[in-house]
């Protein structure tokens, strides 16, 4: 079979970088990517041609390109967007209405189906309060759509307009068979937790800053109080979600929105498990009000019960398995501990 063309956005990030490698690794794709940045020398020999650039304006130069798939995971980041909200918007919304458009002209006029795979966040959710957070446990995708985030909103607003380009572009009779449209498949990310990068601009943040900071005896402020709880996943599980839907056939898709998730533990919880393996770790708390409040909008846990019976989702790493086959042993073999 001839090379499938994919197109990665926001490769530099960190789920860019990880998922660039599986991507490579798995074989069957000529990739490009995009991103503001340049290319890490870790990933440069895996990309056939990076754009460099403001996406915004970059969408244009990809009007040519024949993608069978997109990954769109170019953003700005929950505790970033809130500072710069209407810089968040463009990038977050514009950007990926860019490529949407994009995508949808290609699919129609070329008579085949671009899949499109969006990393949407738990950011899409906001709990009114933290008795209510409790209360939910795990929400369900249809659930507190409600987010108290600029990032949040540009989230959940892009998976309603991937819904529209993959549905509804054109108003077609109900009944009418439409003309090949993208293929848009979203998945909502707890925290990611990347043993080889550290997050930026996010809010999750807390998780891997303490455990990297732990690792390489650096005192660490975590922003959160000890009894914040959300839900986190290891990167590879995060890179093999995508991995997976990507590959999916679309009549076992019932949806275009999917939670997946892997474990939820406290800011406590993190710290006790540093501790563990780092007993010298030095980790306080010193709750910031803006950081905290983004947190606790954010569910204690999400459902993932659409993703694993419409697409066998199903996490390699519960939290023991995160620690003890995947962060602990990769963040020694890196800071040398
Ligand atoms: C953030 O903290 O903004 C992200 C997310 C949960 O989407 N990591």
């Amino acid at each position: 079979m001839s090379e499938q063309l994919a197109l990665i956005t926001g490769a530099c990030g960190e789920i860019g970088q990880a998922l660039v490698q599986e991507l490579a690794a798995k074989g069957g794709y000529r990739i490009v990517t995009s991103d503001i940045a340049p290319l890490p020398e870790s990933i440069k020999k895996l990309s056939a041609e990076h754009v460099q650039g403001d996406l915004v304006y970059k969408v244009k130069t990809f009007y040519d390109y024949d993608f069978d798939i997109i990954f769109h995971l170019a953003a700005s980041l929950s505790s970033k967007a809130e500072i710069a909200t209407e810089e968040a918007h463009r990038i977050n919304v514009e950007g990926t209405m860019q490529l949407l458009m994009l995508a949808a002209y290609r699919s129609e006029k070329y008579n085949k189906s671009i899949k499109f795979l969006f990393p949407s966040s738990i950011a899409a959710y906001g709990m009114p309060s933290l008795a209510e957070k409790q209360r939910a446990g795990a929400v369900k995708e249809d659930e507190w759509n409600m987010p108290h985030t600029m990032y949040g909103c540009n989230k959940l607003y892009c998976e309603k307009l991937g819904l529209y380009y993959s549905k509804y572009q054109g108003q077609k009779h109900l009944d009418e068979t439409p003309p090949a449209m993208l293929d848009f498949r979203a998945i909502r990310f707890p925290g990611l937790i990347s043993a080889f990068t550290l997050p930026s601009g996010g809010t999750s943040d807390y998780g891997p800053e303490m455990l990297h900071a732990a690792a390489q005896d650096k005192a660490y402020s975590c922003f959160v109080r000890e009894d914040t709880k959300i839900s986190f996943m290891a990167m590879p599980d995060a890179i093999k979600s995508l991995l997976v839907l990507m590959d999916v056939p679309r009549e076992n898709l019932s949806y275009t929105v999917y939670n997946i998730a892997a474990f939820a533990i406290t800011a406590e919880e993190f710290r006790q498990r540093a501790l563990k393996a780092f007993p010298d770790a030095q980790i306080t708390f010193d709750s910031n009000p803006r950081r905290q409040g983004i947190v606790d909008s954010w569910p204690e846990d999400v459902d993932d019960s659409l993703a694993r019976a419409e697409w066998n989702w199903n996490p390699d790493y519960d939290v023991d398995r995160f620690f003890d086959d995947y962060f602990l042993p990769e963040i020694r073999k890196r800071y040398g501990k």
